[in-house]
């Protein structure tokens, strides 16, 4: 019988020793996962694949729980997109803004709810800059700069008039005020350069084909394209060449971007000078919004690199 009850008391003793191992006062926390709303504009374009790619991927390595919404191009949708962060309680919210301005109202709600907010990619127009919390994305003004400046030194020995074509970005998009004004800026010291005509293609390679075709018609005669990205150059390419002409030879071209088709296209000459911007912000991202979750000190802008490619680069990469 005493034997008994020291087996039973032994028995007792374990049970609770392994129940305690179970309390949750012992465990160690579990972090609980930042979760980050992103509102991304739409897919329009490469660039903007690899952009919503590379935040995908960003923020699986940063253990980072993700809540992705596409705006197929709409401010609206854009908006509701925030509003549903806010509900849900995300711990902040980043979104690439399609257009500059509009936003506000959507910015003051979430500032009510204290959920800070990152301005990325494109910029916006508003009255209050406290709004926001940070930005990240590209000079864009600097781009249209720097295309310009290629053609000035393309053609230094021209006598002029040089007739340029601009097929734009998105109307009130930031990119597509920051390229043409950069580009005119350079413009204004060199009167030879005259843009002839210009029209907005929407970042879209179809509506690149589309102004080109439009182009033509108007302004046969043109020197130079600048095309604000990529895809509405291989577009404008595409028409080009249906109409016997030599994009890159009869017709130099410039554009934005720098994705793997538009390296392509510089590589087989279509192509004369691509203004590099880069999509792949996904991790300068998550550095930010772990940054100002946990209350570090965090820049306000972030400025990317960007890099010129030429035809001539190419060549004499080549040739070694
Ligand atoms: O150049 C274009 C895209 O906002 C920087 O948007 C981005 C631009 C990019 O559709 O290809």
């Amino acid at each position: 019988m005493k034997k008994r009850n020291i087996i039973f008391i032994c028995i007792c003793l374990i049970i609770l020793s392994l129940s305690s191992c179970g309390n949750a006062n012992d465990e160690p926390e579990i972090p609980e996962r930042i979760v980050f709303g992103f509102s991304q504009l739409g897919d329009e374009s490469e660039w903007r694949t690899a952009f919503s790619n590379d935040i995908r991927r960003a923020a699986e390595r940063a253990g980072v729980q993700l809540m992705f919404d596409n705006a197929q191009q709409q401010r609206s949708n854009q908006i509701k997109a925030i509003r549903s962060f806010i509900l849900k309680g995300a711990d902040i919210i980043a979104f690439s803004p399609i257009v500059e301005d509009g936003w506000d109202n959507v910015l003051r709600e979430a500032r009510m709810a204290d959920i800070p907010v990152i301005v990325v990619d494109r910029k916006i127009e508003t009255g209050n800059e406290g709004l926001f919390t940070a930005f990240i994305g590209a000079d864009f003004h600097r781009e249209g700069v720097k295309a310009g400046e290629f053609m000035v030194e393309r053609f230094a020995d021209a006598e002029g008039p040089v007739r340029v074509a601009e097929i734009s970005g998105t109307l009130n998009s930031s990119p597509a005020i920051g390229r043409a004004e950069g580009l005119r800026e350079v413009f204004a010291d060199h009167p030879k350069f005259e843009i002839v005509i210009s029209d907005s293609g929407d970042f879209m390679r179809s509506r690149g084909r589309e102004s080109m075709e439009m182009i033509l018609s108007e302004a046969p005669d043109i020197d130079i394209l600048f095309a604000h990205n990529d895809d509405m150059a291989l577009g404008a390419i595409e028409t080009l060449e249906e109409h016997g002409i030599v994009p890159g030879t009869d017709i130099i071209i410039v554009s934005v971007d720098a994705q793997t088709s538009g390296l392509e296209a510089l590589r087989q000459g279509k192509i004369n000078c691509l203004i590099e911007c880069s999509p792949l912000m996904g991790d300068a991202m998550m550095a930010l919004v772990l940054k100002i979750v946990n209350g570090e000190p965090f820049e306000r802008y972030t400025y990317t690199e960007t890099r010129v490619f030429t035809d001539k680069d190419w060549e004499l990469t080549h040739r070694q």
